[in-house]
C-alpha cells in the first residue's frame, strides 16, 4: 500500500487494515535505545508472535532509508537492534529524518503518528515518556503526552517509571483530556511495579469495556488516545526498595553529567538496568509481553465492534 509517498506498509499489515483486521502497532525506540542485543531483536520478535498468536497483525514501526515502515521483515529488526545509525525519533524529529534517507526508532509519540496515518488504532509498548522529576527547573516533558491528547491511538503500557514524576505526569494528561484508565487496578502501575500509589479515573476488568470506552470517545469526535496502564504480572515484580534504590542514584548521575533532553530517558534506562544487574531488563521484558496480550485482545475486540 502506498497512500503516501513517504510510508510504505507491509502486506500483511495492509490486507488486515483493509479488512477490517485487529492490526496491533509496536514501537522501535525500545529495540533501539531501550533495551541490549540481543534481547532487543529477541524481545521484538516474541512480542510480535504474542500479538499473532491473539488474533491480531504485527506492525512494528520504524524509519528505515527515509521510509516510515509499518509492519518490518526479521531482519530489518535485527538491524535497529544491532546498526549504531538509528536515530531516536520522536515529533519533531520525523521531517528532518525522512527528508535525508536517513535510520530512526520511532518513541511512543513518533509511534503514535505513523500508527494513525495507516489507520492502526491500537498500540502497544512498555512505559511511556512523562514529567521528569525536577521538570519544573528542566521543563522535561515527554512529547509522548502531547500525542495522547491529538492522535487517536490508544497505548497499552505498564504505566510510567519511577524515573518520572507520576503525579506530574498524570495533571498533565488530566489537563490534556488523555483518559488514563488501570487494566484490572484502579492505580496507575509505576512499571517495574505494580503500584504507584496513584489512582486513576477509571479501571476496567476486560478488553471489551476498554474498546467501547475508546470507540465511544471516538465517535463523540473526541480526537486523542488513551492510557491504558496494565500492571507487570506479581511474579515478575520487582523489589520496590532494589529499583527505587537505582533509580535514585541514576538521577544523581544524570544530574551530575549534565544529561539533557532526549539522551536522559534512554540515559536513565540504561544506567538502571546496569545497577539491576539486569533484573530490571528481565521484568522490562516480561511486562512488555504482558501489555502484547492484553492489546492484542483490545485490538480484537475493537475490530469486532
Ligand atoms: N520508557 C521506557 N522505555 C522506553 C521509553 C520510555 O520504559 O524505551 C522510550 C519510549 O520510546 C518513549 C521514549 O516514547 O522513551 C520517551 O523519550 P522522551 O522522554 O525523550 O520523550
Ligand atoms: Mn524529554
Amino acid at each position: 500500500m502506498d497512500f503516501n509517498k513517504h510510508i510504505r506498509v507491509k502486506d500483511d499489515v495492509a490486507d488486515a487494515l483493509a479488512a477490517g483486521k485487529a492490526v496491533v502497532a509496536l514501537e522501535s525506540t525500545i529495540i533501539s535505545h531501550g533495551m541490549p542485543y540481543p534481547k532487543n531483536v529477541e524481545t521484538a520478535k516474541t512480542v510480535e508472535r504474542i500479538v499473532r498468536d491473539g488474533g491480531a497483525v504485527p506492525a512494528t514501526i520504524a524509519i528505515l532509508g527515509g521510509k516510515i515502515k509499518i509492519g518490518l521483515e526479521p531482519d530489518e529488526l535485527e538491524y535497529l537492534g544491532t546498526a549504531e545509525d538509528v536515530l531516536k525519533a520522536s515529533r519533531r524529529d520525523l521531517g528532518h529524518i525522512v527528508a535525508n534517507g536517513l535510520n530512526g526508532a520511532t518513541t511512543v509519540a513518533a509511534t503514535m503518528i505513523a500508527a494513525n496515518l495507516a489507520g492502526i488504532r491500537v498500540f502497544v509498548t512498555g512505559g511511556i515518556g512523562g514529567v521528569h522529576r525536577g521538570a519544573e527547573n528542566s521543563f522535561d516533558i515527554s512529547a509522548d503526552l502531547q500525542e495522547l491528547s491529538n492522535t487517536d491511538v490508544a497505548v497499552i503500557c505498564a504505566g510510567a517509571k519511577s524515573i518520572l514524576d507520576i503525579g506530574l505526569t498524570l495533571e498533565y494528561l488530566e489537563t490534556m483530556g488523555v483518559p488514563v484508565a488501570g487494566f484490572r487496578t484502579n492505580e496507575l502501575p509505576a512499571f517495574y511495579t505494580r503500584h504507584s500509589g496513584f489512582n486513576i479515573d477509571y479501571q476496567y476488568d476486560t478488553a471489551a469495556e476498554v474498546a467501547a470506552s475508546l470507540q465511544t470517545k471516538w465517535d463523540l469526535g473526541l480526537h486523542g488516545g488513551m492510557v491504558i496502564g496494565n500492571p507487570i504480572p506479581e511474579q515478575f515484580e520487582m523489589d520496590p526498595k532494589v529499583i527505587d534504590g537505582a533509580i535514585n542514584q541514576a538521577l544523581n548521575e544524570a544530574d551530575a553529567r549534565g544529561i539533557k533532553g532526549k539522551e536522559t530517558t534512554p540515559f536513565l534506562l540504561d544506567r538502571v538496568k546496569q545497577l539491576t544487574g539486569g533484573d530490571s531488563l528481565e521484568s522490562n521484558i516480561e511486562l512488555v509481553y504482558n501489555n502484547a496480550r492484553v492489546g492484542t485482545a483490545i485490538a480484537v475486540e475493537l475490530a469486532n465492534l
